[in-house]
């Protein structure tokens, strides 16, 4: 039951995983793009209205100027020689129709056109500090225009302006059509509108961003406003590329996370079938003694042999099975293989040893010394014909917890070696926290031997290391009789390697060992010949 649950948690995670993976960078390209656009879109509408009442000031401060040029002649009546002079002020100024003279209760009395025709009051527009702005009636039936009056106490000059003026044009082409802009004194009278009228705008799409600049100095502020879609157009290319984009890495994310959980789950059941099958057999790699031309032990390598016939090594299922916790009952079953296949060999040469690989899980917990006593205990293959091998390419959790279950499985009989000597950094820091018995030199220190080089600095090292703390050295991949000669040269003992032989199956090692070790007539003839070679050259 417990399974089921943790198999459906785990299809809903999957689930939710996949839908993360797949809508995550469609959707974010999406928010993106608005953002862009939206930011982008602002910007502009503030610059717009920032323009527009700049243009606006720009026209008032004009009016302004001709206000102070008639003040400061005292123009206050409405005699021939006023109304002439405000005429030639008038025309001066290209905005500016028309102004006038109003009396202390705000009535216009007389302007440059003579006396007025048209009731025009002061009063009714909009004061602000020394200014005076309002949209008011002119000669003109039904036109009206902004008029300005500057410090308005007692009678005083007002100048009308023509309103689109003061209105700069600033949507053109297709955004006259879709948006808004305009003009409007401080109490919302509207001076002059450009493109579509708000309601009509908001009729059509409620969904609108509008932007308001005031005047710092006059009554005076800009709108501007647009629908949001008309500020998205110019980014619908880009995002409906980037949600291409997106929507095609989202699926290809998932495609590849799907393919690789499914051939690492799908390799995961196939060991677990293997294991169940029996799959998993031992090939043992000859380990050889120079100084006596025996075969000392060897290693047990673990091969995946499939009911097809195919054979698959190691290095494509053991990092897998490490993470996935197989590790454990897979190197249960190569131990009882072990047992099984060495029992013969054992009886015939008690001394011969099989040097077994164990990961760093193995040393978490003393589990591994009570596998190794159930099935050694009673032999044929007893703890000293056992050496347990402990890479230092990856680091251990716990080095004292591991110390600890070293010395168990020492106490047993067997022998600790540390694998793949000098290839990691914990080296040394395992032979001191271990107490390990074995170093075994790795391949790649060996293949330096030979390739132009006098020496092979790092093979010195370890055979001197080793030889200081009293240990026993193992060559690994051993291939010629050059590497041969200098390792023996420096006092190696025991060698591994294609020189002597290749990982055999179970029949071939008992063989082998026949062949070395005195019994059988079958003799791997060449092998004999090199190490008794390698004997000879550094004896005599
Ligand atoms: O034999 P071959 O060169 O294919 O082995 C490749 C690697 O697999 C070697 O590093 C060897 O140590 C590792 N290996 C082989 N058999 C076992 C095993 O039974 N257990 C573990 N943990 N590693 C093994
Ligand atoms: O990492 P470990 O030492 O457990 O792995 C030993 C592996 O090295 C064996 O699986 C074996 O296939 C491989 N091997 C053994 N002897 C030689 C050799 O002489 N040359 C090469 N290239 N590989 C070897
Ligand atoms: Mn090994």
């Amino acid at each position: 039951m417990g399974g089921a649950l943790r198999v459906s948690l785990k299809v809903v995670l999957v689930a939710v995983f996949s839908v993360v993976v797949t809508l995550g960078p469609l959707v974010g390209i999406d928010m993106l793009v608005r953002w862009v656009a939206i930011h982008q879109g602002e910007g502009q509408l503030r610059s717009m209205a920032e323009t527009m009442v700049a243009h606006a000031e720009n026209i008032l401060d004009g009016a302004a100027t001709s206000l102070g040029i008639l003040g400061a002649e005292h123009v206050e009546t409405c005699s021939p020689a006023s109304i002439r002079r405000i005429g030639e002020v008038v025309f001066t100024r290209a905005n500016v129709k028309e102004i006038g003279l109003v009396d202390s209760g705000g009535r216009m009395l007389c302007s440059n056109f003579g006396p007025a025709l048209v009731e025009v009051d002061v009063s009714r527009a909009e004061r602000h500090r020394a200014t005076v702005l309002g949209m008011l009636p002119t000669r003109l039936p039904g036109r009206k225009a902004l008029a300005m009056a500057v410090g308005t106490d007692g009678s005083t000059l007002l100048a009308m302006i023509e309103p689109s003026t003061v209105l700069l044009e600033l949507l053109h082409g297709a955004a006259r059509e879709s948006c808004h802009a305009r003009i409007m004194l401080g109490d919302g009278t509207v001076v002059g509108v450009s493109g579509v009228g708000f309601e009509t705008m908001q009729a059509r799409d409620p969904d609108i961003m509008e932007l308001r600049v005031a005047s710092a100095r006059y009554p005076v502020t800009a709108v501007v406003a647009a629908p949001r879609a008309a500020l998205m157009q110019p980014f619908l290319a880009v995002q409906s590329y980037g949600k291409i984009g997106a929507g095609g890495l989202g699926v290809a994310l998932l495609v590849i996370i799907g393919v690789t959980m499914r051939r690492r789950d799908g390799l995961e059941a196939e060991i677990d079938e293997a294991l169940r099958a029996g799959e998993f057999v031992a090939y043992y790699q000859p380990i050889v003694d120079a100084a006596t031309g025996r075969v000392a032990g060897c290693e047990a390598l673990i091969r995946w042999q499939k009911p097809g016939g195919e054979t698959v090594r190691p290095d494509l299922f053991i990092p897998l099975a490490e993470s996935s916790g197989q590790i454990v009952p897979m190197t249960g079953q190569l131990m009882d293989r072990v047992q099984a296949d060495l029992a013969e060999v054992v009886r015939r040469w008690p001394d011969v040893y099989v040097s077994i690989n164990l990961v760093a899980e193995h040393f978490a917990d003393a589990a591994i010394v009570g596998e190794v006593r159930r099935r050694f205990g009673e032999g044929p293959l007893r703890g000293r014909n056992l050496v347990f091998e402990i890479t230092e390419r990856r680091p251990l959790a716990n080095i004292a917890a591991a110390g600890k279950v070293v010395a168990q499985l020492q106490r047993l009989g067997a022998r600790v070696a540390l694998d793949d000597a000098g290839t990691g950094h914990g080296g040394l820091a395992y032979i001191q926290g271990l107490g390990m018995d074995i170093i075994k030199i790795d391949r790649m220190f060996v293949e330096a031997i030979g390739t132009g080089a006098v020496s092979a600095p790092i093979v010195d090292a370890l055979l001197e290391l080793a030889d200081q703390l009293d240990m026993t050295v193992v060559a690994e991949g051993v291939e010629t009789e050059e590497q041969f000669a200098y390792l023996r040269a420096r006092g190696a003992r025991y060698f591994q390697g294609f020189l002597f032989s290749p990982p055999l199956p179970a029949a071939a090692f008992a063989r082998f060992v026949g062949a070395f070790n005195g019994g059988s007539a079958e003799v791997s003839a060449g092998a004999t010949r090199r190490l008794a070679a390698g004997t000879t050259r550094t004896v005599a």
